[in-house]
């Protein structure tokens, strides 16, 4: 079984968390190291368009997740972020959440990790020679998995 982000399906092998109504799946194209998201198993484009329960749980699993991947990733801070449609920088219409594991220095300037998450995933720079293996992507998500198993 797959698990569907908008237009794409999700190999099992690359999510390392599922809850009753949302799942986590690491990046084919990670902004800083353990760049992850979160997704509600609805593919609904619009954060509007969640019922209450499934932004709770969505919720919950972005505060669970970015619990571990601060900690695996030795972050300091986090970064959320959710463009909730065109004009807002979404290319997957399928609600996310970003979570990004921040470090002093990570940036020249703090903000510039909003210019890259607009520019990182646009057609132009989002080739498929710029994403990581499948192979790279399971072996991080099968170590993330781990923290939440047991
Ligand atoms: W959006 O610009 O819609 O806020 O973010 C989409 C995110 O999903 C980007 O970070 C992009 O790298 C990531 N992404 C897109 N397709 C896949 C995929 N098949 N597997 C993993 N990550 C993906």
């Amino acid at each position: 079984m797959s698990f569907r982000f908008g237009q794409h399906l999700i190999k099992p092998s690359v999510v390392f968390l599922k809850t009753e109504l949302s799942f986590a799946l690491v990046n084919r194209k990670p902004v800083v190291p353990g760049h992850v998201l979160v997704c509600p198993l609805r593919p609904v484009e619009r954060f509007r368009d969640l019922r209450p329960e499934e932004v709770a749980d969505l919720f919950q699993v972005t505060q669970r997740v970015g619990t571990v991947v601060e900690r695996h990733f030795q972050g300091t801070s986090l970064t959320f972020s959710m463009q909730d449609g065109p004009e807002a920088g979404q290319t997957v219409k399928h609600v996310h959440v970003h979570i990004l594991p921040r470090k002093a220095g990570d940036f020249h300037k703090n903000d510039s990790i909003y210019d890259e998450l607009e520019k990182h995933d646009k057609e132009e720079e989002d080739t498929p020679a710029s994403w990581r293996s499948e192979e790279e992507m399971a072996a991080e998500a099968a170590v993330l998995r781990a923290y939440f198993q047991g």
